[in-house]
This record gives structure tokens, sequence and C-alpha cells, in this order.
């Protein structure tokens, strides 16, 4: 047993999983709205794992020449990120205890295989809102510590309809995805994970 740090809060199976399709289909307007595209890192130019897409007023993108940040249209398209669900709104208004609402819930994609490096999530202007995080389809291994990239780390599985929320001492902390464990769910057709992240951008 271990504990999570400070202002992490894991909610296993808060979505059904009637409500876990109902959020999958309305993901796919989306998608055939903001196609998902793959990031690349700030200079080096690397390519992401995951593949990504956003919703809502300002969508984030990485890619080789103009490094990581927020904007209001697809890197591809051109077009504006279509808007947040209203299941995810709901989501944001019942558990943020924050005042304005969500302004990007950004979109990765994990096909089998796929990680996320440690890293923290400092784009945003406001850290007085919580990140919170939706999961759909296969396990995944999660890490978390603390605000230095060396401290020690929590490990958790997230599960298809699980929250997670970072708020307080724990929203500029280190985490990233360790490895997806294939063929753990059957909710997306074609296996693999989604992670939905609603996050303030601005100051509300
Ligand atoms: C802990 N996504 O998109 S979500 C990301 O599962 C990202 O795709 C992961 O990290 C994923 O940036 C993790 C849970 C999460 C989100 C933000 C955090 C955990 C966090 C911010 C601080 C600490
Ligand atoms: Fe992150």
């Amino acid at each position: 047993m271990s504990t999570l740090p400070s202002g992490c809060c894991h909610l296993p199976g808060f979505f059904d999983e009637n409500a876990q399709a109902a959020l999958l289909t309305t993901l796919r307007d989306v998608v055939a709205v903001a196609p998902l595209f793959k990031p690349t890192m700030p200079r080096t130019g690397k390519p992401f794992s995951v593949d990504m897409t956003n919703c809502g007023p300002l969508g984030w993108v990485s890619d080789k020449e103009r490094g990581y940040r927020y904007q209001a249209t697809h890197p591809v398209t051109g077009q504006p990120w279509p808007a947040i669900p209203a299941q995810l709104l709901e989501l944001w208004r019942g558990l943020s205890s924050y005042a304005h609402p969500p302004e990007a819930c950004l979109v990765n994609y994990y096909a089998a295989g796929c990680k996320m490096g440690s890293h923290a999530d400092i784009d945003e202007k406001d850290f007085s809102a919580p990140v919170i995080s939706v999961s759909l389809g296969d396990d995944a291994v999660f890490h978390v510590g603390g605000l230095k990239r060396g401290d020690a780390k929590v490990r958790v599985t997230l599960g298809s309809g699980d929250v997670f929320i970072l708020g307080g001492p724990s929203r500029k902390a280190y985490h990233g995805v360790d490895r997806v464990l294939a063929g753990s769910s059957c909710l997306l057709p074609k296996g693999g994970r989604i992670n939905l992240t609603l996050r303030r951008v601005t100051i509300g």
C-alpha cells in the first residue's frame, strides 16, 4: 500500500459502462472535426509516443519549431477546436471547486506500447485550478511523484472510467504513463487507451 501525494485523488470507476460508452460517442464527434495528430518535441522534432487532439477554446500542442503551447486552432486543419462535451463540463463543475469552466480538454490516444515520459504540466497560467483526468479503454500504469524529477514516485493503475484529480500541492508534480496493458478493456474496438485532461489555462 502506498499513499498518493497530497492533492491527488483517484476515483476508480467514476463513469460506469454506459457513461463510458456515451463519452466515447461524443469523442468520435470531436475527432471527426479535430483529427488526432502526432505532436513533436520542441527543438529535436522527435515524435511523441501518443497521438493527440483537443476540444475547448484552447488546445495544447507541440512542435519542433514553436514548442509547447496552447492555441485556439488545430495545428493541421487550422480550424477552431470543437466544444468540450457536456458530460465533461458537468464533471468539472462537480469536482473542480473552481469558479470558471475548463478551457482545454487534451485528448491523448495510447495505442498498444505507447507511453508518456515523466513531466510536469506547467504551460498553464492558473495553477489554482486542478487538472481533472478521465481514462477510457485499456488500463495504464501511471506514476506521480513530487515537484522535483527525482522525488519518490507512487504507481497507480488507471482503468476505464476512472477519474484522477490533481490539485493543490500536486498540481505541478511530475507524472507520466509507464505502460498500457493491452487487452485489459474491450471499450475501444481497436484497443488502446484514451486519456482526457480538463484544464484551466488562463486566470479566471
Ligand atoms: C499529476 N496525461 O496529458 S493523466 C498529460 O494518462 C498527462 O495521459 C497522463 O500527463 C495520461 O499531461 C496522465 C493524470 C494527470 C494529469 C495531470 C497531472 C496526472 C497529473 C498533473 C500533475 C500531477
Ligand atoms: Fe501531464
